[in-house]
């Protein structure tokens, strides 16, 4: 992973080579620990803007609120490190990690006092599912896993050891020759993929999974917006499976992800087995937003 040559380490810039952590950081062992995702795209103008930052540092704390964990730093230094990370790294547009978690000392399950540590890192980072996939669509595959049950693990935060449940599923899809796994909930509903959140379309209407056992997607929320903007009806409601078979359109959304349809699933093709016209519409509103060519929501772009 090309990675820039700094990470923000506990209040300082440290080298790449440097920034280590010792063998029995808690974390490694249970993972407890918090993180984000976060976009910086270049902007028409030449300058560098990070997408929603603001949103995502909110939910980096209120991950961390779930798990119990203080977070040693204020939010305006995490927001101010995270744009001094793309400055310092020469990155005019890239992906940033923020990731809190709990360091070295104790162990053991049941820690009253341990050491909470807070890194930034950021790099280059392309079309998640490929550039290929952003532009034609990709094949999904149902997983044999499913998500969380909101009782086991909690899906409001973006937790490390959760993500466990995502590898499991993004292996076995990748295995079986598909580019994404789409998981359902204990109860049958579609959920969420690996790491994205997905929407379907029939017969223009727009729905997406509701906030039960997904990640609270920020891109999600930008895509509901800029959706209803554009005059389509959307709605946050369960869905099964065979409805996925059945859709005209299908399109997973990340911040990693952006905008990537889908066209077949479990070897069904979705509407015509190409990206639809209306996932076409959403995903250039949603570049032209995050490029700053549409000033609509320029509150979304923060300047590095
Ligand atoms: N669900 C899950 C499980 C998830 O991990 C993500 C982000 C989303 C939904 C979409 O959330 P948002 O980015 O706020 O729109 N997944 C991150 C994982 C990337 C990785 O492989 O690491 C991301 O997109 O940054």
């Amino acid at each position: 992973m090309p990675t820039g040559d700094f990470i923000w380490m506990d209040g300082k810039f440290v080298k790449w080579q440097d920034a280590k952590v010792h063998v029995l950081t808690h974390t490694l062992h249970y993972g407890l620990g918090v993180f984000e995702g976060i976009r910086c795209y270049e902007g028409v103008d030449g300058n560098s803007y990070i997408f929603r930052l603001k949103e995502h540092i909110d939910r980096l704390y209120d991950s961390a609120h779930i798990c119990e964990i203080e977070i040693p730093f204020k939010k305006e230094d995490i927001i101010k490190a995270t744009k001094e990370c793309l400055k310092k790294n020469k990155l005019k547009e890239g992906y940033i990690r923020p990731i809190v978690f709990v360091g070295d000392g104790p162990m053991g399950l049941y820690v009253e006092d341990y050491p909470v540590r807070v890194a930034i890192a950021c790099w280059a980072w392309g079309a998640y599912l490929g550039e290929e996939g952003l532009k034609n669509g990709i094949r999904a595959k149902i997983s044999s896993f499913t998500r969380h049950h909101p009782n086991v693990m909690m899906t409001k935060a973006k937790v490390s050891g959760n993500y466990v449940n995502s590898i499991l599923a993004k292996k076995e899809a990748k295995h079986a020759g598909y580019d994404e796994a789409i998981m359902l909930d204990p109860e049958g509903y579609v959920s969420e993929a690996s790491g994205e959140n997905i929407f379907i379309i029939k017969n223009r209407k727009i729905k997406t999974s509701p906030l039960t056992t997904i990640l609270p997607g920020i891109t999600r929320d930008s895509i509901i917006q800029i959706a209803k903007e554009l005059e389509y009806e959307v709605v946050e409601e369960r869905f099964t499976r065979d409805e996925l078979y059945i859709s005209d359109e299908v399109f997973f959304t990340g911040t990693a992800a952006e905008v990537t349809p889908v066209r077949e699933v479990d070897n069904r093709k979705i509407g015509e087995g190409k990206p639809g016209p209306i996932t076409l519409k959403i995903q250039k509103a949603f570049f032209d937003i995050v490029r700053g060519k549409s000033k609509k929501h320029s509150h979304w772009l923060e300047r590095v």
